[in-house]
């Protein structure tokens, strides 16, 4: 039988993870086409990946498909019912979208595939540039979660689907291992996340 959403994107992805995750969490099958963002077969008008297909619809961007795959098949299961508790929730998928995932997959996760994966020479300008804001970023998140939680006192939301893969991708390269490890709300949160069955469905065959 074929899957009920096909996701078009590179395997090992952060936003490719997301709509893996969320499809767990619907109990939607799913099958990932390995597509490369930049790739003639990529069907994203900005180059982007995944491209969903899902219900006889094609869907782009990861925060749309995710919603429509909360809110179509799983009764909206990964957002919280009360408003302010959902605007803490739709904040932080914004944090990591707008502000976390730029920074470390600029300054840490690509300067690292590019070397362990490409073979290229590990670029430690754009790493050494870009450790203090990811050094400040890691402060500022685990200060958050200590004083009040954060996202996480809602239980287990979209915030949480989109949050994981960021920093799982962050803690995969070495200084983000040494980062993450010194802040202790985040390691536990992490930690957490692993034991979570639709996250422990999505691993990266590259994780350890
Ligand atoms: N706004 C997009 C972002 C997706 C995104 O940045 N995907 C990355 C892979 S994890 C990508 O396509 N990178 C290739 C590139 O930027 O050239 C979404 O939410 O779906």
């Amino acid at each position: 039988m074929s899957a009920q959403v096909r996701i078009f994107g590179t395997v090992t992805s952060t936003y490719t993870r997301i709509v893996q995750i969320a499809c767990e969490e619907a109990g939607l099958t799913h099958e990932t086409i390995a597509t490369a963002a930049r790739s003639p077969a990529n069907r994203h008008p900005f180059g982007k990946v995944p491209v969903v297909e899902i219900d006889g619809l094609e869907l782009i961007e990861s925060v749309a498909i995710a919603h429509y795959i909360d809110n179509a098949h799983n009764d909206g299961a990964l957002q919280p019912d009360d408003p302010a508790s959902l605007a803490v929730s739709d904040k932080w998928i914004a944090l990591a979208n707008n502000y976390l995932f730029p920074l470390f997959e600029n300054g840490l996760v690509m300067p690292w595939i590019m070397h362990r994966i490409g073979g290229f020479p590990l670029d430690t300008e754009a790493i050494d540039r870009a450790l203090p804001q990811i050094s400040l970023t890691l402060g500022y998140v685990e200060a958050q979660l200590a004083d009040d939680g954060a996202w996480t006192t809602a239980g287990f939301t979209l915030a949480d689907v989109f949050l994981y893969p960021v920093l799982r991708g962050l803690q995969l390269t070495p200084q983000g291992e040494m980062g993450i490890a010194q802040c202790d709300h985040l390691s536990a949160w992490l930690s957490r996340c692993e034991k979570r069955p639709s996250i422990a469905a999505t691993r990266w065959e590259s994780e350890p």
